[in-house]
């Protein structure tokens, strides 16, 4: 009943935000011929569905396994509503959006982070320090990123910090304790789950850098590509991973009952 309210009550924020943006005036319909504009409103479509599908799923599925569905729900609701207004302003002025990008980040990033404890204090005890440890990698990854693309930081300087933050965040979930603790851990599921989040955040998480370096250090400054690259890493890192976690709880939950 709870999530059904939740649910609606995101429904109707979805719809409100659009309503401003169409109130605003200089709302602009999308070009023929703007490729990186439909992404733009496929992905914001995506994340809307998927939030509904996450936040029906968990409530179907329930047990230890709903919070872990609704985190990846309120990661797809926060991007959808950024990508409303990310498409907005693409299609009105052409530019990268890339503040609400990054606000979008700064939110959905440690969200997901959060899951790697989620799943793990699902099955074990473990220390708080797994997560404070990747949210501080997550910040000196995507912080120095923000100021290298907005102009406040040299670019390479802002993508060699956010390098290393990224490393860090590699470094804690393949070798350090969250790693650990899922080896020792007994439930196949939590493992495979763990095991296919960690190839999400080393090879799914690679297309950004690689975005990035297109866009910014590759001679000159590329939007469009910088855009659709990113619009194609969030749609893999965020849907895709929910959809990793959904599977893991359903094979634990039907293997759990027979
Ligand atoms: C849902 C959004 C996600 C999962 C965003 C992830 C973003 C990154 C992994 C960004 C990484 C970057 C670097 C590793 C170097 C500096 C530039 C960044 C911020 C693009």
């Amino acid at each position: 009943m709870k999530q059904l309210l939740t649910l609606s009550f995101a429904v109707v924020s979805l719809f409100s935000g659009q309503a401003v943006l169409a109130a605003s005036g200089d709302s602009m319909m999308l070009q023929s011929g703007d490729f990186v504009g439909y992404s733009f409103w496929l992905i914001s479509m995506a994340m809307s569905a998927a939030t509904i599908f996450f936040l029906m799923e968990s409530m179907r599925i329930g047990g230890k396994w709903s919070t872990s569905l609704n985190v990846i729900a309120l990661v797809c609701f926060i991007a959808a509503f950024h990508y409303f207004y990310m498409r907005e302003m693409w299609v009105t002025t052409g530019e990268s959006p890339t503040t609400f990008r990054y606000i979008d980040w700064l939110l959905t990033v440690p969200l997901q982070l959060v899951e790697f404890y989620l799943i793990l204090a699902a099955v074990a005890a473990v220390s708080g320090g797994i997560f404070w440890r990747i949210f501080v990698g997550s910040l000196v990854m995507l912080v120095p990123g923000y100021m290298g693309e907005a102009g406040y930081l040299n670019a390479t300087v802002g993508f060699v910090i956010g390098m290393l933050g990224w490393a860090f965040i590699l470094y804690e979930i393949h070798a350090g304790e969250a790693s650990k603790v899922s080896a020792a851990s007994a439930s196949a599921a939590t493992q495979s789950s763990f095991t296919m989040m960690k190839w999400v955040v080393t090879v799914g998480w690679a297309i950004y850098p690689i975005g990035y370096f297109l866009g910014y250090l590759a001679g000159g400054t590329n939007a469009e590509t910088v855009n659709i690259v990113y619009n194609l890493a969030d749609l893999l890192n965020k849907i895709a991973f929910g959809l990793f976690i959904w599977y893991a709880a359903n094979e634990d939950t039907s293997s759990s009952h027979g």
